[in-house]
């Protein structure tokens, strides 16, 4: 019974994605999909999974509940009729390129209280470079600063493993790779083409539909680990934002009036992503490489604003961003300062 735990809908938090579980249903639903739409017998499948048919059905009525739907035939076995949108590996990995570091191991939560924490536990335990965890939902999704993170159903709601050496000075360039990333994949998937703002929102009609939190483990020279946290707003209706975000969010489906494939807007920002982070691991030109295209979709720079620093509020107008990715602001009284955290207010 144990590895049924990790997927039914009741469960609370789930804190061990790589149980045993995980690692028997990935093998079951590989056997059905790669029997395209023919039948796979319950023998078949009890074998590859190397469990019994007994556990290979409970796995099967898994499934059905996160909505995978079969037929199932006494002598033929059973045959895949329906696949969710939902991030699972094996889903995931058949849409991405050949030989991708980033999900290249993948794990999928139902319910998690936050993927980036998650990930950073994996971290620690030493999980692959590109390991990537993703959830249906979380109940505790976090955004800077302790700030809370609203993730219901729908969203895209992504951490990854980041192993390779980096140094610290060069961490806050990870955040905005990651917003070009996003926004191309939202570009080439959607059409749609987000504003970025100032670090690491990504804004549709003003209103943020992503959000970006890099979190990192250093020893004060350079970062051991770092996971990489991706929020988008992908399915949410829009009258399911809480009051406190209904003015100020929004959605990919919300703004295109349709409901949008999760699994290849995934596999899109992963193909975005590879080779901007390839690049600044190799110590390449990170940021400096699309800074050009960042501060063509920045709508911070060349405006007034308030930044709200940890202490206090600072107000001037944005003039540029270093190639590290700090906020260039001209203060009020003609001193230019270099911000590398904070919050711009309009
Ligand atoms: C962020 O923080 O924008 C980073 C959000 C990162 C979320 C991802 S989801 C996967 C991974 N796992 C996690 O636990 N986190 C990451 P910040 O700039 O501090 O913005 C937070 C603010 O955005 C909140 O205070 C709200 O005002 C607003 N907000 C909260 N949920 C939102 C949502 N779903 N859509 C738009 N705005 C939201």
């Amino acid at each position: 019974m144990a590895e049924d735990r990790e997927y039914r809908m009741t469960t609370p938090v789930v804190s061990n994605p790589t149980g045993q579980g995980a690692s028997i249903r990935t093998q079951v639903l590989e056997a059905l999909l790669s029997a395209k739409d023919q039948y796979v017998s319950g023998e078949r499948l009890s074998q590859a999974a190397g469990v019994t048919r007994t556990a290979v059905w409970k796995h099967i009525k898994a499934l059905q509940e996160i909505g995978f739907c079969f037929d199932s035939a006494p002598k033929l076995g059973y045959r895949l009729t329906h696949v969710p949108d939902l991030l699972l590996g094996p889903l995931l990995t058949r849409e991405l390129p050949q030989g991708a570091v980033l999900g290249r191991a993948v794990h999928w939560l139902p319910e998690t209280h936050s993927t980036n924490a998650v990930a950073m536990d994996l971290a620690n335990q030493g999980a692959a470079d590109g390991t990537l965890v993703t959830a249906w939902e979380q109940q505790g999704g976090r955004g800077r600063r302790g700030r809370n993170w609203f993730s219901p159903r729908g969203g895209l709601w992504m951490s990854f493993v980041l192993q390779r050496p980096l140094a610290l000075s060069r961490a806050a360039e990870l955040t905005l790779l990651c917003s070009v990333a996003v926004r191309r994949a939202v570009l080439a998937s959607c059409g749609l083409s987000p504003a970025i703002k100032w670090p690491n929102d990504l804004l549709l009609d003003g209103r943020k539909v992503c959000g970006v939190l890099a979190e990192i483990r250093s020893d004060g020279e350079s970062v051991q680990h770092a996971v990489l946290g991706i929020g988008l707003n992908s399915n949410i209706p829009a009258e399911s934002f809480p009051p406190e975000l209904a003015e100020v969010a929004t959605s990919l489906s919300a703004v295109l009036q349709q409901p949008i494939a999760n699994l290849p807007l995934a596999a899109a920002i992963v193909s975005e992503l590879e080779p901007l982070y390839d690049d600044l691991a190799a110590g390449g030109r990170g940021f400096q490489a699309v800074a050009q295209e960042w501060r063509a979709a920045c709508s911070t720079l060349g405006k007034r604003v308030s930044v709200q620093l940890t202490k206090e509020l600072v107000t001037g107008e944005a003039i540029g961003i270093d190639d590290h990715g700090a906020l260039r602001l001209r203060l009020d009284t003609g001193t230019v300062i270099d911000i590398h955290s904070g919050d711009v207010l309009f």
